[in-house]
């Protein structure tokens, strides 16, 4: 990844949340200088603008589904621009939106890797292991939902997007940061054999050890892709998002963890996603997560070998 080209994808909606304002992440992060600032870095930006889908019609859960019409157009909308992107050999950058659109960006990246032939691993860096279904949700908010999907767990419309089902097996997936986990999800997980370095974990053990291991089965023919929901990071340094739980990663951590992820030159596609900026305080979430996206495109404080 030494010259990478990136696409910037802005997907302006709030519709899997429970909480109205991740619609103006997009908008937030260009504020907060993303392109610029990945171009000051030898990174060729192409901003791609918004996409544009459905309104949100604040309405209850239906069968345990909050505005599933609604979440499956932007999710193939979504889908479509980040396969469009991957198939020019370029790096899509999601800008969220809330989380539930990672099923129609990491589906595009599993179509693209099977016709590519490209092995595939999957950062979900979260509080939330994101693994209901609508049996198991106590809220319907989709973006609780996305893991679960892509492992062939959900509504047909939603789960059929990429083409084939189960989108991802979850052995392709390494969970990071997770500490909060609802009770019939916490079963699911287990059952699913995910493999999740939590909270706990890190504490224990530390960032560095977890990222090792994370990203232990990584080779040469690997596309890593990254979902960073912001609320993965400690909300007293990270306040602009709907779900705050506490005790998430420090700046430190989020720094060296960006950082180990950088180092294995094998990041593919990343998406930004659950920045809130009507929760925010002067953009300072937005611009937190500009400066982890710097390092995590390599940025570093001195020369590396
Ligand atoms: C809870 C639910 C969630 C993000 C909140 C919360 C899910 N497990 N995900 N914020 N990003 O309602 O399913
Ligand atoms: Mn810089
Ligand atoms: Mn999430
Ligand atoms: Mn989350």
């Amino acid at each position: 990844m030494q010259h990478p080209l990136v696409s910037l994808i802005g997907a302006p909606t709030d519709i899997g949340a429970g909480a109205r304002g991740a619609s103006m992440g997009p908008e937030a992060l260009r504020v907060a200088n993303i392109g610029p600032i990945l171009e000051s870095h030898g990174v060729d930006v192409v901003d791609r603008g918004n996409l544009s889908g459905p309104a949100n019609p604040w309405q209850p859960p239906v069968n345990g589904y909050r505005h599933l019409p609604e979440v499956v157009a932007w999710n193939r909308l979504v889908h479509e621009a980040v396969h469009a992107e991957l198939a020019l050999g370029r790096l899509p950058i999601l800008l969220g939106g809330d989380h539930c659109l990672g099923l129609g960006s990491i589906s595009a990246v599993a179509r693209h890797c099977r016709e590519t032939g490209k092995k595939l691993r999957v950062l979900w860096l979260d509080a939330h292991a994101d693994f209901n279904t609508n049996e198991l949700t106590p809220s319907g908010n989709i973006h609780g939902m996305p893991v679960a999907c892509l492992c062939g767990h959900g509504p047909r419309e939603l789960i059929e997007i990429g083409g084939q089902v189960p989108a991802i097996h979850p052995r392709w997936i390494r969970q990071i940061g997770i500490r909060s986990v609802d009770p019939g999800e916490k079963r699911f997980v287990h059952q699913a054999g995910l493999e999740v370095f939590d909270m706990r974990y890190i504490d224990e053990m530390g960032m560095r050890h977890a990222m090792e291991l994370a990203l232990a089965t990584l080779d040469a023919n690997t596309h890593l892709h990254v979902s960073f929901d912001v609320d993965f990071l400690d909300p007293d340094i990270a306040p602009g998002v709907g779900t705050t739980v506490p005790g998430g990663p420090t700046y430190r951590e989020a720094q060296l963890c960006m950082e180990m992820i950088a180092d294995t030159g094998r990041l593919g596609s990343l998406d930004v996603v659950e920045l809130n900026p009507a929760l925010d305080l002067r953009n300072k979430t937005a611009e937190l997560a500009v400066d982890l996206i710097e390092s995590l495109f390599g940025k570093s404080t001195l020369m590396r070998a």
